[in-house]
């Protein structure tokens, strides 16, 4: 029997600069989710979207942690919504939203899978803390905290941390990483195949190493789905475009090569901008993403 998909969207732009990534899980949802992963033969349940503050009725207070207590409620209300969903025996499918809503979703998710892989497909590594930032924007933070690196409240999501372990982390596609944070990933010893380990290695290769990494004595794998980790010529409607990313077809090989697998158990979609977006290329690009890590080629 195929696991039941439970999609949950998180309207979050909070944890970033640029307006618009609100409307992520709205612009996935109308690429046509729901329908084409039905299609191979899943059912789906959508449970809507947590509720996301209005930016506008907001200030910031931190400028080191922009929104840090709209941020750290979101993380909360969806923790306790993916944990239902996990609990119940669903694979969820989490909308952003940019990428802080991670934050959540794994401290969801690792409520029952208490040992937990991630594969953090990005072309950043989302490693900064409120001293290395140079944004203040949370969604460059997400992997760090849920490592139990950073600021109490966002490390302390769900009463307890860390929620995963550096060994069982690793990053794929990125090229673009602070200076500061660059210390940090090595100082916590995560593992970060970057685009000159892709060129180098191939995207085959890269993949068998994430998957051993991420899936060896943990209880599953989860993806954390960051759409600037694809390039931009697939993916233009992102916050933070950066040149040089993964290609549609290593893209899918990835896909696949996760879903043959078996270890994935959820997900996170995240960064869709529709206002940045080429008539809804990028959510389409995410549906078709999901799509092949939901087997839909290798049936
Ligand atoms: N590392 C930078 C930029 C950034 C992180 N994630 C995205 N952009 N999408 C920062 O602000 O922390
Ligand atoms: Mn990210
Ligand atoms: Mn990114």
């Amino acid at each position: 029997m195929k696991k039941t998909i439970s999609v949950i969207g998180v309207p979050m732009d909070l944890g970033q600069g640029r307006r618009g990534v609100d409307m992520g899980p709205f612009s996935i949802r109308y690429a046509g989710l729901k329908e084409r992963i039905e299609r191979l033969g899943y059912t789906v349940h959508d449970q809507g979207n947590v509720n996301v503050p209005q930016a506008e009725s907001h200030h910031i207070h931190d400028e080191k942690l922009k929104y840090l207590p709209e941020v750290t409620r979101v993380s909360e209300d969806l923790a306790s919504k993916v944990k239902d969903v996990v609990e119940q025996g669903h694979f969820p499918v989490i909308l952003g939203g940019d990428h802080s809503i991670a934050i959540g979703s794994i401290a969801g998710i690792t409520q029952k899978y208490k040992k937990l892989g991630v594969i953090w497909f990005d072309a950043h590594a989302d490693f900064n803390t409120e001293d290395s930032t140079p944004s203040g924007n949370i969604h460059g933070m997400p992997l760090a905290c849920c490592l139990g690196v950073g600021h109490e409240k966002l490390v302390n999501i769900a009463g307890f941390a860390p929620k995963i372990q550096p060994e069982n982390v690793v990053i794929v596609g990125a090229r673009s990483v602070d200076r500061d944070e660059r210390l940090l990933l090595k100082q916590h010893g995560i593992k970060v195949f970057d685009m000159h380990e892709v060129d180098k290695l191939g995207i085959a290769k890269v993949m068998e190493e994430a998957i051993r990494i991420a899936g060896e004595g943990t209880d599953g794998i989860h993806l954390s789905l960051d759409l600037d980790a694809i390039d931009p010529d697939m993916a233009p409607g992102v916050g933070t475009p950066v040149l040089g990313g993964i290609t549609y077809r290593e893209g899918h090989f990835a896909m696949e090569l996760l879903f043959q697998s078996n270890k994935v158990i959820s997900c996170d979609v995240v960064e869709v901008n529709p206002i940045l977006d080429e008539h809804n290329k990028t959510a389409r690009t995410a549906v078709d993403l999901v799509c092949s890590l939901l087997g839909e080629a290798v049936m």
